[in-house]
C-alpha cells in the first residue's frame, strides 16, 4: 500500500498530473497516435480501421477515467447515498458515439479524425454491439445508467477497465454447520466450491455534467487456491474442468433454460452476480469513517430489476447476520429498507420459481434463511387472517409435487417498494399478479407499498445520437441544447407545428433517415425499398402476446387487396414497406413458426411484379440496439399491438414517437399514457380494452367467435399453400396449425386457442391501418401530428423516471 506514505512523491505526482488531458483536436490526434503505437503496438504507417477504432477508444477511455475518478472522489467526500441497480442484463449498445456526445467532444473528435482522413461514422461502425440482454428490461437498465449519470445522482471493449484488485469469493454447494457459540446459535456455510468474482468497470458519462458513473460487470474466475492444489496433485484434467465450470458462469447470458442443467446454471449466474455486488456495496459502506449500521438505508438503495436478482434478499441477510454478526431482526429491518423490486411483466411464467431441492444443494444456507423469513411472515399472516387459502397464496414456498421457492414472493416481502412500469401495469399487479399481497398492504394501512414508475428512454441516445438531424432542428428552434436534459423545453416546439418552414425541414429530416435506412437494408440484407413509401416498423422480442402474427396477417390482407385491383387502381394505393424484427427465445417453437411465415410472405410479396412497387415486407435479421438506431428514426408508423393488459409498458413506442413516428396501438402499457400526453389524434388506436378481454376470451372458448371475411380470405390463402405449399410441406403444415389453433374452442378439452385475441382485434386493426393511409395522404396534417407528438414526450425521458425512483427511495413504508 503506497497510498499516502510519501508526501514528496504525492506532491510530485500531483504536479505532473495537475492538468487533464487536453481536448483540442490536435491533442486528440496526438493521443490517438500515441495509443496506436504504444498501447496497440501498431505503427502510424500501418493500421486497420479496427486498430483506429481501438486507439480512438483508448483516447476516450483516458478522458472517461479522469471523469470517473473525479466522480468517485467527489461521491466519497460528499458521503452521498449510492443507488445500486442490480440487473442480469444491460443492453447498452455501441458506446463510442454516445460517450463522445455525453463528454461534449463531438466537434473536436470530428475535426481531429476528419483531418486524418477518417469519418467518425466509420469508426463507430467498427464497434461490436454488446448483446448483454434480451429486450426492454435490459435496454431500460441501459437508459437508466445514462440518466443516473446525467442527473448527477449519483476484452473486447477498449473502454472497459479490468479491476484485478476488486475480487470477491462466491461460494456454491457445501453444507451448513449449526453450532452454539458464546450463547448464540451460529450457522456456518462451509465446503462446496468457491468462484472468484472479478470486477470490470465500464464508465458511463452523463451528458452536460462532469459526472461519470460506473457499470460494474462481474467475471467468474476459478479460485486460485483450488488450481494450485489440483496442479500439485497432478489432477490436471480436474483443474481444467473446474476452471471451465467457473468461467461458464459469466461466459453466456441466459443459457437455454429448458433443461434442468440449464436452469441450474441460470440460478448460479444470478447468485454469482448478486453476491459479488452486495459484498462490494457493503465493503464500500464499511470503508466510510465511523460507519454505523443504522445508517445503511440512508447510504444504500438497491433496485432489483425483475426477479432475476431477488436472491439478494436472502444474500443480504446472510451477509449481515453470518458475516457482520448482526441480530436477525435488525438485519431484516435494514434489508427491507434498502431493497426495492421492479416487476416487468404480467406473464406468470416470468416470475421465477426454483425447486427447493436445487436450492438446498446449491445454496443451503440461503434456503435456511428463506425458511426463517417465511416462518415469521406466515406467523404474521396467521395472526391477521387465521388459517385459510390466503396463507398458501402468500407463502414464499409453493407446495405441490415439486416444492418450489417463489422468487417474486421473496422479493415483495423483502422490499421497501414494489413497482410496475406503466400505470395500467401497476394496476394489474395489484389486481392480478399479487392480489393477496396488495390486500395485505391495504389491510395494514400501507396501500402505497406498490407504486407506479412509468418507464422512459434516454433522449441522448434515442434522439441526439440516433437522429442527429432531428437533434439539430430542436436545438435550432429552441436556441440551445437544454432540451436534451430538460425535455419539457420541447413543448415550445408546439408553437411551430403548423409552420411551413419547419414542415420543410422536418420532411427533409425524415427523408434523410429513410435514405440511411435504405442503404442499411441494402447492405445488410440486399433489400431495396422505395424511399417514398410509408415506412411501417414492428421491432421487439417475438412473442405471441405482442402479436407479430396479427401484423403479418394484415400484410397478407393488404397483398390480397392489391392483387384484386387493376393496375390503374393500384397506382392510387398508399405504398408501404413493412419491416418486422426481433429475437425469439431459442426454444420458443411458435415464435419461430411466425418468423418463418414472415420470411415466406416477404418472399412472395417482394417478388410479385403486380405488387412489389406498392408493398414490401421483410423480417430484419439480427435485431440489436444499433439496428434500432437506424430503423426508429426512419419510421412513419410503428406497431405496438399487444393484447390489452399483456405488455407491461413497452419502451420502443417512446423512441418512435420521440423521432416523429406515429403509433398504431392498443390500449396497453405506456401507449395509454403516450396518447394522453401527445393527443388522441396522434395515435391510431384499435382493439378491445383490458376489461373486455376476459369476456371475449370466455365467449371464444364457447365457440362464439365470428371470423371477419377479410381474415377468412387471409386464412384461405395460407391454407391454399400460397406461402409454402408443396414446395415446403413442413412449413405448410406449421402455418396451417398456427392459424387453426386460433379457431380452437374448449370443446377439445383444455383450451389452446386464440389466447391473444387476434381474431377479435383483426377487423379494427385493418380499419386503423386504413385510417393511417388516409391520414398519410394529407402530408401537412401528418407532419403536424408528427411534430406535435415528438414535442410532447417530456414525460418519457428516463430523467423523469429516475428522479421518481430517487424520490420514492426517500419515502419508506412500514
Ligand atoms: C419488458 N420485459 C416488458 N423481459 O415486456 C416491456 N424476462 O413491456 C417493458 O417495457 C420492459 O420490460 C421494461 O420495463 C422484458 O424485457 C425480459 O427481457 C426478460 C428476460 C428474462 C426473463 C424474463
Amino acid at each position: 500500500n503506497v497510498e499516502g506514505q510519501d508526501g514528496n512523491r504525492m506532491e510530485r505526482l500531483q504536479q505532473l498530473m495537475a492538468t487533464y488531458e487536453p481536448n483540442d483536436p490536435e491533442s486528440i490526434q496526438k493521443s490517438f497516435a500515441r495509443h496506436l503505437e504504444y498501447s496497440l503496438a501498431c505503427t502510424r504507417f500501418k493500421f486497420t480501421m479496427q486498430d483506429a477504432y481501438r486507439a480512438a477508444g483508448l483516447v476516450l477511455r483516458d478522458r472517461l477515467l479522469e471523469s470517473l475518478n473525479d466522480t468517485n472522489t467527489y461521491y466519497r467526500e460528499q458521503d452521498v447515498k449510492r443507488g445500486y441497480y442490480l440487473s442480469a442484463e444491460y443492453l447498452i449498445g455501441r458506446h463510442m458515439q454516445n460517450a463522445i456526445a455525453n463528454l461534449d467532444l463531438e466537434q473536436q473528435f470530428k475535426e481531429a479524425f476528419e483531418d486524418l482522413g477518417m469519418k467518425l461514422e466509420e469508426l463507430f461502425s467498427e464497434e461490436a454491439d454488446p448483446a448483454l440482454g434480451n429486450g426492454g428490461l435490459g435496454r431500460l437498465a441501459a437508459c437508466f445508467l445514462d440518466s443516473m449519470a446525467t442527473l448527477q445522482l449519483g476484452d473486447g471493449c477498449p473502454f472497459e477497465i479490468p479491476r484485478p484488485d476488486v475480487t470477491y469469493p462466491v461460494r456454491f454447494y457445501g453444507t451448513v454447520q449449526d453450532t452454539y457459540e458464546n450463547g448464540k446459535n451460529v450457522s456456518r456455510w462451509v465446503g462446496g466450491e468457491i468462484v472468484q468474482a472479478m470486477a470490470y468497470d465500464n464508465p458511463i458519462p452523463g451528458f452536460d455534467t462532469y459526472n461519470t458513473n460506473n457499470l460494474r460487470l462481474w467475471r467468474a474466475l476459478p479460485s486460485k487456491e483450488f488450481d494450485l492444489d489440483a496442479f500439485s496433485s497432478a489432477q490436471f484434467q480436474d483443474a481444467i474442468t473446474q476452471r471451465r465450470k467457473a468461467e461458464d458462469l459469466s461466459a453466456v447470458l441466459y443459457p437455454n433454460d429448458a433443461t434442468y442443467a440449464g436452469k441450474e446454471l441460470r440460478l448460479r449466474q444470478q447468485y454469482f452476480f448478486v453476491s459479488a455486488s452486495l459484498q462490494d456495496l457493503l465493503r464500500e459502506f464499511i470503508k466510510r469513517p465511523n460507519y454505523k449500521w443504522e445508517d445503511l438505508p440512508e447510504k444504500v438503495a438497491v433496485q432489483m430489476n425483475d426477479t432475476h436478482p431477488t436472491i439478494a434478499v436472502a444474500e443480504m441477510m446472510r451477509l449481515l447476520v453470518d458475516v457482520q454478526k448482526l441480530e436477525w431482526d435488525r438485519a431484516w429491518e435494514l434489508t427491507r429498507k434498502c431493497l426495492n423490486y421492479t416487476n416487468h411483466t404480467v406473464m406468470p411464467e416470468a416470475l421465477e420459481k426454483w425447486p427447493v431441492e436445487m436450492f438446498e444443494r446449491m445454496l443451503p444456507r440461503h434456503l435456511q434463511i428463506i425458511y426463517q423469513i417465511n416462518g415469521i411472515w406466515i406467523q404474521k399472516l396467521l395472526q391477521r387472517y387465521g388459517d385459510g387459502p390466503i396463507i398458501a397464496a402468500l407463502s414464499i414456498v409453493e407446495e405441490g409435487d415439486v416444492k418450489k421457492i417463489r422468487m417474486g414472493h421473496l422479493a415483495i416481502i423483502g422490499a421497501n417498494k414494489i413497482n410496475g412500469v406503466a400505470a395500467i401495469h401497476t394496476e394489474i399487479i395489484k389486481k392480478e399478479t399479487f392480489p393477496e399481497y396488495y390486500k395485505w398492504c391495504c389491510d395494514n394501512g400501507d396501500p402505497n407499498k406498490i407504486v407506479n414508475m412509468t418507464n422512459g428512454v434516454t433522449p441522448r441516445r434515442w434522439i441526439h445520437c440516433a437522429n442527429p438531424a432531428l437533434s439539430e432542428i430542436f436545438t435550432k428552434y429552441l436556441g440551445s441544447q437544454e432540451w436534451l436534459t430538460d425535455m419539457n423545453k420541447l413543448k415550445e416546439m408546439l408553437q411551430y407545428k403548423e409552420d411551413p418552414k419547419l414542415h420543410e425541414e422536418w420532411i427533409a429530416m425524415k427523408k434523410g433517415c429513410k435514405a440511411k435506412l435504405a442503404d442499411w437494408l441494402k447492405s445488410t440484407m440486399d433489400l431495396e425499398i422505395d424511399q417514398d413509401a410509408l415506412i411501417d416498423i414492428q421491432i421487439k422480442r417475438i412473442h405471441e402476446y405482442k402479436r407479430q402474427l396479427m401484423n403479418i396477417l394484415f400484410v397478407i390482407h393488404r397483398y390480397l387487396e392489391l392483387k384484386k385491383k387493376s393496375p390503374s387502381e393500384r397506382a392510387s394505393f398508399q405504398k408501404r414497406v413493412v419491416l418486422i424484427g426481433g429475437k425469439a427465445a431459442s426454444a420458443y417453437v411458435n415464435a419461430k413458426i411466425i418468423i418463418k411465415l414472415i420470411n415466406n410472405v416477404a418472399k412472395v410479396i417482394n417478388n410479385d411484379p403486380d405488387t412489389k412497387q406498392y408493398l414490401k415486407c421483410a423480417f430484419v435479421p439480427n435485431y440489436c440496439v444499433s439496428a434500432a438506431q437506424v430503423m426508429i428514426p426512419a419510421s412513419d408508423i410503428s406497431e405496438h399491438i399487444s393484447t390489452a393488459g399483456t405488455e407491461a409498458s413497452g419502451t420502443s413506442n417512446m423512441k418512435f414517437v420521440m423521432n416523429g413516428g406515429l403509433i398504431v396501438g392498443t390500449m396497453d402499457g405506456a401507449n395509454i399514457e403516450i396518447r394522453e400526453e401527445c393527443g388522441h389524434d396522434t395515435m391510431f388506436i384499435f382493439g378491445c380494452e383490458e376489461h373486455q378481454v376476459a369476456g371475449i376470451s370466455a365467449r371464444a372458448q364457447e365457440g362464439h367467435y365470428p371470423i371477419d371475411n377479410r381474415l377468412q380470405a387471409v386464412f384461405d390463402a395460407i391454407r391454399n399453400g400460397k406461402f409454402a405449399g408443396q414446395a415446403e410441406p413442413e412449413a405448410q403444415s406449421e402455418f396451417e396449425s398456427i392459424i387453426s389453433r386460433l379457431c380452437n374452442t374448449r370443446a377439445a378439452g383444455t383450451w389452446d386457442g386464440d389466447r391473444y385475441l387476434v381474431i377479435h382485434d383483426f377487423p379494427s386493426f385493418i380499419d386503423a391501418q386504413a385510417k393511417v393511409d388516409e391520414t398519410y395522404k394529407n402530408r401537412s396534417l401528418w407532419c403536424k401530428l408528427s411534430i406535435q407528438a415528438a414535442s410532447s414526450m417530456a414525460q418519457f425521458s428516463t430523467d423523469r423516471t429516475i428522479s421518481e425512483y430517487a424520490k420514492a427511495c426517500e419515502s419508506r413504508t412500514t
